[in-house]
């Protein structure tokens, strides 16, 4: 554990650490906000550094992968870094050939289909698999120096699976979703492992130097209800629980498409729930009845919005949590790589000038 690992009840440094202050649903002076995907190409100067190195150099140079972590820290002004990494490094560190493909994005070379192949996956051991991501971790928080404090992350096991069996991103997942009828034993073999996997990785980012960390379960949308509670979420406790024995940091879950479903979401363990824009972020904010912070949820395409237009949106995620603490302002999901960087830079500006909804009390 690092010394700036905030306790729930601890007091804290009230310049660097609002982010996590409102993860554990303290009072804060204003609402912190960070951007998933904020590491990213909307910046001219990430995508200076792209045009000299490809995405998975990038992604493994812990030097290139700390200055690009915390680019958005210094030209936007957010209340958090995340680390620049991928989720896809996990099934790769497993024995998956990951290529990445210039305007397409990452693709297994072969994805798995048989069990033969889910036997085939090796157990991760992080410190010797994936070395470069602790690395890169110690330099962010070095050069961050307390400015403000380091998410780390990893994807869901049901959202690796959903990569691992269909090979890259698909609009209907129907490799990944008729091995969930067909062969719904060959995938809990797979989610089991995976679960292991990604426990393990967690909890090395956090005794490297995360101060957060947030499970991005971006394909859970895909699952029913109760598919959701019987394949995936089981093995979102389990981690949970996992980091939360062994590493005093709060864990966000980003389950996006199951707004419907926070019920559940509360059930997992973790410190903070993040929506997706489907859900008005007040009617989230009742249905978690003060147990749990809510991160959320401006639809990420109002950033193409005049600042007028924009800010009337962001006003209307603030007032629609309302007043009190436990919010942290994020978009719905990741930020769009041509939205104007100006516009980046005055939704922030607006959120933290906005006391009357700063949800300090
Ligand atoms: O420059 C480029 O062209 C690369 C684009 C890019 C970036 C900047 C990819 C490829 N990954 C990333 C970084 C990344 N990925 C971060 C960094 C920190 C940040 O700024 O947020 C994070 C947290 C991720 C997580 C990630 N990777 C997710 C979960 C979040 C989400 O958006 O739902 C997923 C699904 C991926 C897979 C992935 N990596 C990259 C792409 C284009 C994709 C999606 C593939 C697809 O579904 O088609």
């Amino acid at each position: 554990m690092t010394s700036s690992n905030l306790q729930p009840d601890e007091p804290v440094n009230p310049q660097t650490d609002i982010f996590l202050r409102a993860c554990y649903r303290q009072p804060v002076p204003y609402t912190p906000i960070w951007m998933m995907r904020q590491a990213g190409r909307y910046l001219p100067e990430y995508r200076a550094l792209r045009s000299q190195y490809d995405f998975l150099t990038m992604l493994r140079t812990p030097e290139l992968a700390t200055e690009v972590t915390i680019q958005p820290v210094d030209i936007v002004g957010v209340d958090a870094a995340i680390l620049f990494c991928d989720i896809l490094v996990i099934p790769e560190a497993m024995g998956m050939e990951l290529r990445f493909i210039e305007k397409q994005g990452p693709v297994f070379t072969d994805p798995l289909r048989s069990e033969h192949d889910i036997d085939q996956l090796k157990p991760v051991a992080p410190q010797e698999d994936l070395p470069y991501v602790m690395e890169a971790i110690r330099q962010i928080r070095a050069q961050l120096a307390g400015r403000v404090p380091l998410i780390g992350f990893a994807g869901s096991p049901w959202t690796l699976a959903a990569y691992m069996i269909e090979g890259q991103g698909s609009s209907h997942f129907r490799t990944l979703r008729r091995m969930l009828y067909a062969e719904p034993a060959l995938l809990e073999k797979l989610l089991d492992k995976l679960t292991i996997a990604i426990a393990k990785f967690l909890q090395a980012q956090v005794e490297a130097g995360a101060q957060a960390i947030q499970i991005f379960d971006s394909w859970g949308g895909l699952l029913t209800r109760e598919a959701y509670q019987y394949y995936s979420l089981p093995t979102i406790q389990r981690i949970i629980a996992r980091l939360h024995r062994t590493a005093n940091v709060p864990v966000i879950l980003f389950s996006r498409g199951r707004g419907a479903d926070l019920d559940l979401q509360m059930d997992s363990g973790a410190d903070v729930l993040s929506v997706d824009w489907t859900i008005p972020i007040g009617k989230a904010r009742q249905q978690v009845k003060e147990q749990v912070a809510i991160q959320g949820n401006l639809d990420p395409a109002a950033l193409y919005a005049p600042p007028e237009i924009l800010q009337e949106e962001a006003k209307s995620v603030l007032s629609g949590y309302g007043d009190g603490p436990g919010h942290i302002f994020n978009l719905g999901h990741g930020i769009f790589p041509d939205v104007p960087v100006e516009h980046v830079q005055a939704l922030v500006e607006y959120v933290h000038n906005d006391r009357k909804n700063s949800h300090a009390n």
